[in-house]
């Protein structure tokens, strides 16, 4: 999976660039993430890529003129590359947008600062609008982050021997608890049947442990 990532913010990026299950994916080539400074892209002296919003009202708006020529530039490597904005008016982010995605070739994320993106931008230029969640962040680049690493968890390979197949929501439910070294702790014991050594046990405590979770925690997830 190739990302490429428009922002005013490219270093940002280094924190998953660098460290943890992305980094691994990129050393094993099987990731890439290119920053793309949008002020590089700003036809004045100033580097500004904004103006005020018409209509009035405090707050500026991204510019048309940068961005479309950064995506067309993008697209000069990557002619079939989804743009995605992220914003609260898009699709929500889920598990199953997450699995879907990491099936393309080519993802560019498009982060917005201030009020957001020329509207212009969105009917021309972008092909799907994301967001995480019912919320309001100061940029997309954290949206955009939390894009890449749950997209790029479900990518063959790029998790070594732990996978994502139990992760929550991958089986429709929330995961089962888990437990290490010491068996006791504070008068805190370990279930019996994890130290039982007996597989097949386990799983069914585990399952069992699942669906209870899902039932107390997340009642919205249980079919009805
Ligand atoms: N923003 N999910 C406004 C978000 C957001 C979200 C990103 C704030 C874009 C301009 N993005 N900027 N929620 O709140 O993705």
């Amino acid at each position: 999976m190739r990302f490429d990532v428009i922002t005013l913010f490219p270093e940002m990026f280094s924190s998953i660039k660098d460290e943890g299950v992305i980094a691994r994916g990129i050393k094993k080539c099987l990731l890439s993430i290119n920053t793309w400074q949008l002020r590089d892209f700003s036809n004045n002296k100033h580097r500004n890529i904004d103006d005020a919003s018409y209509g009035g009202g405090a707050g500026m708006v991204m510019q048309v003129q940068p961005i479309r020529d950064c995506i067309n530039k993008i697209k000069q490597t990557s002619p079939n590359t989804k743009v995605i904005y992220l914003s609260p008016q898009g699709e929500k982010l889920t598990h199953k947008l997450a699995k879907e995605l990491s099936t393309l070739d080519s993802i560019t994320l498009l982060c917005g600062r201030y009020e957001g993106v020329d509207e212009r931008v969105i009917a021309h230029d972008v092909d799907m609008e994301v967001s995480i969640g019912d919320y309001v962040i100061s940029g997309g680049e954290l949206a955009a982050m939390v894009l890449i690493d749950a997209i790029s968890r479900q990518i063959p390979k790029v998790l070594g021997n732990q996978d994502s197949l139990n992760d929550s929501f991958a089986n429709g439910q929330l995961d089962y608890p888990h437990y290490t070294r010491p068996e006791i702790i504070d008068g805190q014991q370990v279930p019996e049947v994890l130290l039982s050594g007996h597989q097949a046990k386990i799983d069914a405590w585990r399952q069992n442990q699942a669906i209870n979770n899902t039932q107390k925690k997340r009642k919205d997830l249980v079919k009805k």
